[in-house]
């Protein structure tokens, strides 16, 4: 079990997915760890130094050992801290709960917000092709509480920590209901399981604060 004297640090940023994630799985395993906030817009230069390759949050350091990209920091922190298992045991469930959650990041939370800021073809069409992205995970999502079964797991973190918080919330500040109940009452009450847990609270930003953030990155991606 964790103790007080883990000597973990983590590099994030408030309003990222990315390293809300690995917060909310520190949290799960009740690892202690000291968070060092970091502008990403003005970069330190201790996160050019530990995340050279990719210079962007989270990173995570442990016993002077560096890690980036959330996925495999997830993975590392389930493998370093055995209690509440976060990976499924079964290798084709681990396989898929992979698999979806690299969907998640490489097609969902872009199409469904870059793609549907830019809106090439038309806000409709977007938020269409946006919403059919959505449905996969839906019926994945489908009789289950968690996309992890009856407990929160990997898929969950990184799907919980990117699409109900940011997608959600970034549309919400546009009038834009991108996951109503009517089309994806499964994902709704997923969103309502998620926020049943202490954990998950603690590490969602303030919705008002987030909004204004995701209004400010959507401006960025118009200009771009
Ligand atoms: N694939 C990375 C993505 C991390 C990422 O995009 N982090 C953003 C914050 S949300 C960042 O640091 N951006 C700075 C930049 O793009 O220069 C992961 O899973 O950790």
């Amino acid at each position: 079990m964790a103790t007080k004297e883990e000597d973990v640090k983590l590099l994030g940023f408030w309003a990222s997915p990315f390293s809300r994630r690995v917060e909310m799985a520190l949290k799960l395993k009740g690892v202690s760890y000291e968070y060092l906030e970091q502008d990403i817009f003005n970069k330190s230069a201790l996160l050019l130094e530990l995340n050279p390759v990719f210079k962007k949050v989270p990173v995570l350091v442990h016993k002077g050992k560096i890690l980036a990209e959330s996925h495999l920091i997830l993975e590392y922190i389930d493998q370093t801290w055995k209690n509440n298992p976060i990976l499924p045991q079964d290798p084709y469930e681990k396989a898929m709960a992979r698999f979806w959650a690299k969907f998640v990041d490489e097609q969902v939370g872009p199409v469904c917000f870059k793609s549907v800021v830019k809106a090439d073809k038309g806000i409709d069409v977007a938020i269409e092709e946006a919403q059919e992205l959505i449905t996969f995970l839906e019926k994945e999502l489908s009789g289950k509480d968690f996309f992890g079964g009856k407990t929160i797991g990997f898929l969950d973190l990184v799907a919980g920590s990117m699409i109900p918080f940011c997608v959600g919330r970034a549309w919400e500040g546009m009038g834009i209901d991108m996951i109503p109940e009517e089309k994806f009452p499964e994902l709704n009450r997923w969103i309502k399981n998620l926020n049943d847990i202490e954990i998950v609270r603690e590490c969602i930003p303030q919705r008002e604060k987030q909004i204004e953030h995701m209004m400010k990155v959507a401006e960025r991606i118009k200009l771009a």
